[in-house]
């Protein structure tokens, strides 16, 4: 017995690796499908050992499977999650639409499962953003040991999150810098991504911040505590896959080093690797295909009472994106339809 699953966007970044993901984790899966825009109707992509075609999502009929992950961008999303949803398939959804909509639970597995009772209300799960993602898996377990008042964390972001084109545009951008002629202008990203750093993801808001900032503080906030108050910079640099991030955090009450490194070692989806000598931290080519976020660096900030720094390196492909969704489904099973 096993559940009908959809892949909408399967043909994206995000999209493949939840089929990867779904194959590696053997989901248990009564049939599958692959959803593009028509496009994309009709291009093979792998499941485990198989090769799926990809239908066209405007003209699937939602009715009779149980979860459809979606990884189309907020404006596909917009007209087929609520179709979807509406024939009694729920949806996961990797994007930002419906994240901050009170009726819809915002989860990561490691860090608020109960949310899932929410799913009721409007059949829909929001998945959070990469950079989020992986911030609240390390905050969650320090949160509930000495309760975090205020986090500070820049962030050094992928060119994958912005999908193939900001990979492409990394890529083609540092060859044509040593082929006179072959010059790449920008165009997915605002300025030269290529050995350089662009402190730059999203839109700008009126108050200065951009919305990858605003995002981070929003959904610590719905995902952890309310209360916890969170500054963000969120910065784009010349790496493939796996975001980093440089977390200050400032307690409630005091945490010691080694004993924050002892509850991270116990937490659920982390892996500390925390070495004090020449390369005994994680980078990010190390952390790609990987499951764990991983931390290192842990040490204390003697500048305030009760302070922590660390550094956090999670797949962002994964944990920050199709990972965290299949681990979703996985609850959702669990929790909810209970069929597996
Ligand atoms: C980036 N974090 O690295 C973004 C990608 O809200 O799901 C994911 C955007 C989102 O560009």
């Amino acid at each position: 017995m096993g559940y009908r699953i959809a892949v909408a966007g399967a043909t994206g970044n995000v999209g493949r690796e939840m089929l990867n993901i779904l194959a590696e984790r053997q989901f248990p899966i009564e049939e599958i499908a692959a959803l593009a825009s028509r496009r994309s109707k009709g291009t093979e992509c792998s499941f485990g050992d198989e090769t799926l075609t990809c239908q066209d999502i405007e003209t699937f009929d939602f009715s009779g499977w149980d979860m459809a992950l979606f990884a189309i961008g907020s404006d596909a999303t917009k007209t087929y999650a609520p179709r979807a949803a509406k024939a009694g398939c729920i949806v996961i959804d990797n994007s930002s639409l419906y994240r901050y909509e009170p009726d819809i639970p915002l989860i990561v597995p490691e860090v608020n499962p109960d949310a899932v009772e929410g799913v009721h209300k409007r059949n829909i799960i929001a998945n959070p953003n990469c950079s989020t993602a992986q911030m609240v898996v390390a905050l969650k377990p320090l949160h509930d040991r000495a309760t975090i008042k205020r986090v500070v964390v820049s962030t050094y972001q992928s060119v994958s999150g912005a999908g193939k084109e900001g990979m492409d545009e990394l890529w083609n951008q540092t060859k044509g810098l040593y082929v006179p002629g072959q010059e790449v202008d920008p165009s997915k990203f605002t300025k030269q991504i290529a050995f350089n750093v662009i402190p730059h993801i999203d839109v700008f808001m009126d108050d200065g911040s951009t919305k990858e900032e605003w995002k981070m503080v929003a959904e610590t906030k719905k995902i952890v505590d309310k209360a916890i108050k969170v500054t963000a910079t969120c910065v784009r640099v010349p790496v493939f896959v796996g975001h980093s991030e440089a977390i200050n955090i400032e307690f409630e009450d005091f945490l010691d080093e080694d004993e924050a490194r002892d509850i991270l070692r116990e937490a659920p989806g982390v892996l500390v690797v925390d070495k004090r000598e020449d390369g005994g931290y994680t980078t990010p080519v190390e952390c790609v295909g990987d499951y764990a976020t991983f931390i290192s660096r842990i040490r204390q900030d003697s500048t305030i009472e009760n302070g922590l720094n660390l550094w956090c390196v999670s797949d962002n492909l994964r944990k920050g994106a199709a990972l965290n969704a299949v681990q979703i489904a996985e609850l959702v099973g669990r929790r909810i339809l209970q069929k597996g």
